[in-house]
């Protein structure tokens, strides 16, 4: 068993809090949590209401267990108040901003303070201490910059801890696996199923990467099956790391050495299990949605956030010594969205785009696939009998159109299919608009 003094990977004493006795973290949790409350309280309109409507104020939160009394956020609130309306801090206190698919048409923002990307940083460099990472690694970022909180996250994540890292961000996989191999590339972050891409392609380049040692795989969900193909395959450590922009980023929650379910960095983020449907809290062990509220947060408080996703909490001690409790991977999500190349997608989305264009009913079925490692989205759509009986060039133009309108929305170059009235299955009640083929 390994203790704080000699972590897996080398000592780093950014980490001690993963160490911390329980009764000492939550001491910490308890005063972070009185003092956010009350930064939501004062600064934030739509909190302040709803505690109001409760008859809560911040002095109604004397112990941990009174969290439980406080109003849930929802990803709605962040459309509803777009784009700014859940900041607690002024503009020029923010330093930085990031977005995310919201339900429809417009992105959810997301505010950082220099404390924020310190916080930030510090959970990132944990969690890579945690994947027994260090100094002198050489990281291939290629999780995406930009607007996604992948890429900056973990390249922040990676200086800090004082790794050489190649922000190389998605995509171009010559690229990728001429580095990785020309760099001396130790360790790589990026989406399972883009690294399972490069997996596929490195076979045909008879590319070597020996020196790889460890994978940082998130932001989507993926199985114990995918895991095994990829560790088979590269001989390398696949570690799965968990995070959503609306917390953070990624670095909200990671397996250590043992893998047994993810460590969540408690200190900063605090974990509760609640029924999907009631959203009453639920006892250590049950499965059900998870809901995080940031203690540490300046910029965007977020109390009781419904994450969607579900999993449960595991409070054994784990055996790498760290006292942070854990969650089980994700295998699902609570609602209807879905993650294709690293980029999360509601169906309304897709909907919202094609209403968007002229000429096609409102039935469309979205279909998943996986082509040589790499998620394929198809999005089959009914036109409506006049423009069936178009000529094809017109049929063409309207497909042309609308990729454009998802590509607007999504950002994701996906492929639609133009089929016949009336040939789309209908389902009675609640549509079912994804089929999902990808195997593993
Ligand atoms: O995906 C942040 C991230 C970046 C995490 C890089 C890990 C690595 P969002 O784009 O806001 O943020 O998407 C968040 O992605 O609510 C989950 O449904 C899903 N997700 C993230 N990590 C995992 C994971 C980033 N390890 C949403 N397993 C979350 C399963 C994951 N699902």
């Amino acid at each position: 068993m390994s203790t704080w003094n000699d972590p897996p990977g080398g000592f780093h004493p950014i980490s001690a809090p993963d160490y911390l006795p329980r009764e000492q973290l939550q001491k910490i949790q308890l005063q972070r949590l009185q003092s956010v409350v009350g930064r939501a309280y004062d600064r934030v309109p739509l909190t302040h209401s709803r505690m109001d409507e409760r008859g809560l104020t911040p002095a109604s939160v004397g112990s941990l267990a009174d969290i439980a009394k406080l109003p849930f956020t929802v990803k709605t609130d962040l459309r509803d108040t777009y784009p700014f309306g859940l900041f607690a801090s002024p503009m020029e206190e923010i330093v930085r901003l990031h977005a995310s698919s919201g339900t429809t048409g417009k992105p959810i923002v997301v505010a950082y303070t220099q404390a924020d990307l310190d916080v930030w940083s510090e959970v990132m460099v944990r969690a890579l201490v945690a994947c027994g990472m260090h100094r002198g690694d050489v990281i291939q970022n290629a999780y995406g910059y930009g607007l996604f909180t992948g890429g900056l996250g973990a390249h922040y994540g990676g200086e800090a801890l004082g790794a050489t890292v190649i922000p190389i961000s998605g995509g171009n996989t010559e690229r990728q696996l001429m580095v990785m191999q020309d760099f001396g590339v130790t360790a790589i972050c990026c989406t399972p199923s883009y690294f399972l891409h490069l997996l596929e392609s490195a076979k045909e380049t008879k590319i070597d990467f020996s020196k790889l040692r460890v994978g940082v795989f998130g932001a989507e969900p993926w199985s114990d099956s995918m895991r095994e193909r990829i560790q088979d395959e590269s001989g390398i450590r696949a570690h799965d790391i968990y995070g959503l922009s609306e917390i953070i980023g990624p670095g909200v929650g990671i397996e250590c050495m043992e893998r047994r379910g993810l460590h969540i960095f408690e200190d900063h983020f605090f974990p509760e299990i609640v029924d999907s449907e009631t959203g009453e809290v639920l006892p250590e062990g049950a499965e059900g949605e998870l809901v995080l509220t940031t203690l540490s947060k300046q910029a965007m408080p977020l109390i009781r956030y419904r994450t969607r996703d579900v999993t449960a909490l595991v409070s054994e001690q784990c055996a790498c010594g760290r006292t942070l409790r854990r969650i089980r991977r994700i295998g699902r999500r609570s609602d209807d969205m879905f993650i294709i190349r690293g980029v999360n997608v509601f169906p309304s989305q897709v909907e919202t785009a094609l209403l968007r264009v002229e000429g096609t009913l409102p039935h469309y079925q979205i279909i998943l696939t996986r082509e040589v490692g790499l998620d394929q989205m198809e999005v089959k759509v009914e036109v409506t009998p006049e423009v069936f009986s178009d000529e094809i060039r017109a049929l063409e133009s309207l497909q042309r159109k609308l990729e454009a309108s998802i590509e607007n929305i999504l950002g994701l170059r996906v492929k639609v299919t133009l089929v016949e009235p009336r040939t789309l299955a209908r389902s009675e009640g609640k549509a079912k608009r994804v089929t999902d083929l990808r195997s593993v």
